[in-house]
């Protein structure tokens, strides 16, 4: 196994918004997140606000730009609200920078030290697609609440829905450029193939894409890239790509160990998910065999299961999330099953395909 860039898990992913504050609000009341930590002009930092948004081990950071900021206004702009930061754990950002930048990576931010009462953060960063930065950062000489310029906040407390951790974080590249960025994660980082669907296994009647998956050594970080095949119709991945300007993160798999519990707080919150026709329950229990959960409970939330030789696993896909049909969330319990939902990508995919019409958009 390659172990010249080990990471120890996702560190937290960093949202760049509109208006932060409005953004803590709505992953605070609709999700469950708690905001934790925040910076901004209260703190003295001139140039960003930032919320940090916990829930079991996922971390969010919701950041705007105030007057003195360009970054994250032209992001905003061009992107409309999106993920532009993936923060990796590593046990050193020195060597996770100088290892990938060796190997072709395009450096970002060259390795940085910030210092407090509370030690010493380190970090750096390299591109990826679209504008999306990979954030390497090194904790183990910091003990702050999350990094020195932060307080501690107690705003906005929140329950939880039992989200836990993140399980893997979905790009949608342009047509042509999956197979370069799997040689990217595979060159610069050692991560390996995981799975591979072709544009047969995930296609409707009328649109296409097909998705690569890479993971690092440990297997916690899993990065699915999609791209746009040839079909009838627009792919959802061309929408995305449109909406977008170019590629970037289109959704995030947030594990929990209840999904009925998850999803069933998530609709009283107001959340709203793909719709799945009562078709999809007819035969379930033929297609996957026997489950814990009963199949009457799974359709009223309109939960998605399916099966591999390992076991199974529970899995909903929210309505994006915003104004452009880009990002949405993803809620997954995974029963020993390793995979993405194979058997339900044709329901999946139709049922996008659906909104995607509703948006004039097919
Ligand atoms: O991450 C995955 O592979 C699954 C399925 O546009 C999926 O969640 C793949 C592509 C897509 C939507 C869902
Ligand atoms: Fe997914």
């Amino acid at each position: 196994m390659t172990e010249f860039c080990p990471i120890k898990g996702f560190d937290h992913l960093e949202f760049y918004v509109g208006n932060a504050k409005q953004a803590a609000t709505f992953y605070a009341k609709g999700f469950g997140f708690v905001n934790t930590a925040y910076q901004g002009l209260e703190t003295g930092d001139r140039k960003t606000a930032s919320y940090v948004m916990e829930q079991g081990e996922i971390r969010l950071v919701l950041s705007t730009g105030l007057s003195e900021d360009r970054t994250i206004a032209q992001s905003v702009l061009k992107h409309g609200d999106a993920i532009a930061v993936i923060a990796l754990e590593v046990p050193d950002a020195v060597r996770a920078y100088r290892e990938t930048t060796a190997r072709g990576a395009i450096g970002a931010i060259p390795p940085t030290e910030e210092e407090d009462e509370d030690g010493i953060l380190r970090y750096s960063a390299i591109r990826i697609y679209g504008d999306t930065l990979i954030k390497f950062v090194d904790r183990a000489h910091y003990r702050g609440i999350f990094a020195p310029g932060f307080r501690e906040q107690q705003g906005l407390q929140e329950k939880g829905v039992g989200l836990r951790a993140i399980d893997h974080v979905v790009g949608s590249v342009e047509l042509g450029a999956m197979d370069r960025w799997v040689q990217f994660f595979a060159k610069t980082m050692g991560f390996t193939l995981l799975a591979h669907f072709d544009d047969k296994a995930i296609s409707t009647e009328y649109s296409a894409l097909m998705s690569k998956v890479v993971q690092d050594g440990t297997g916690k970080i899993k990065l699915p890239i999609n791209e746009p095949a040839r079909g009838k119709r627009k792919s959802q991945i061309e929408e995305y790509l449109e909406y977008n300007n170019g590629a970037g993160i289109q959704h995030i798999a947030l594990a929990t160990d209840d999904i009925i519990a998850t999803v069933s707080q998530l609709r009283e919150k107001g959340i709203e998910f793909l719709h799945v026709p009562p078709s999809y329950y007819e035969d379930l229990e033929r297609r996957v065999g026997k489950i814990e959960e009963p199949i009457e409970k799974l359709a009223e939330l309109g939960i998605l299961v399916d099966r591999d030789e390992e076991g199974y696993l529970l899995q909903i896909f929210t309505q994006p999330l915003e104004d452009r049909p880009t990002l949405f969330f993803e809620a997954i319990e995974r029963h020993g099953c390793q995979g993405f939902g194979e058997g339900n990508f044709k329901s999946l995919f139709e049922a996008i395909e659906r909104e995607q019409a509703r948006r004039g958009n097919l």
